[in-house]
């Protein structure tokens, strides 16, 4: 029989926009992974990390909320979040990057931060803001920009396959497809 944590691999989550006050809305109400982001800006970059979670089926959710702009918002979600069955937080935020950082010092469910690219100094400042927190609170720190984004989808799953054999299979079969293009690969 199935665990309710199985039967949850395989629920697909993908993003929705909405024109509701959080802009994006999960579609599935059992999300594995929480996909937040510091602004509605950053989403076209984020989507890389939602497709990718799709990809592997994963039940996730996308919403905007920001450490500055709307910080009971962040610190509520980061509280309840637990409670909730998310499992695993990716937190993108540019500039003064501080999402990550408030979602790990409100939950010990493991984050994940990606800085995104500011026009300013170029992510940067984003990296640094994510990257340097105090010993005790820890935020894993991604790539700057989409190659984050699709990393921290990854990493997120390789939490959840620990425990889910079914998605440690497909992380395999990615990873072999993957080396098998890179062999095949001819130059002109
Ligand atoms: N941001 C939003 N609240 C706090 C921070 N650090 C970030 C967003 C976005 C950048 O500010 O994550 O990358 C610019 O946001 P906007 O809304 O002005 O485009």
């Amino acid at each position: 029989m199935k665990t309710s944590k199985q039967k949850r691999t395989g629920v697909s989550g993908k993003a929705q926009k909405s024109e509701s006050s959080s802009s994006i809305v999960p579609r599935s109400s059992l999300p594995l992974v929480a996909v937040l982001m510091g602004s509605k800006s950053d989403w076209e970059t984020m989507r890389a990390a939602s497709e990718t979670l799709e990809r592997f089926q994963v039940a996730h959710e996308c919403r905007v909320m920001s450490a500055h702009r709307s910080p009971e918002l962040a610190s509520e979600f980061a509280a309840k979040a637990e409670s909730r069955g998310v499992e695993v937080i990716i937190a993108a935020a540019g500039g003064a990057a501080h999402l990550a950082g408030v979602m790990a010092a409100h939950t010990v469910l493991p984050v994940l931060g990606v800085p995104m690219k500011s026009e300013a100094l170029n992510g940067l400042d984003s990296l640094l803001s994510t990257v340097q927190m105090p010993a005790g609170i820890p935020v894993g720190t991604l790539a700057i920009g989409k190659p984050g984004a699709t990393n921290a989808a990854l990493f997120a799953i390789a939490i959840l396959a620990n425990s889910r054999p079914d998605l440690k299979e497909k992380l395999h079969k990615f990873r072999a497809e993957q080396e098998k293009k890179i062999r095949e690969t001819k130059l002109d």
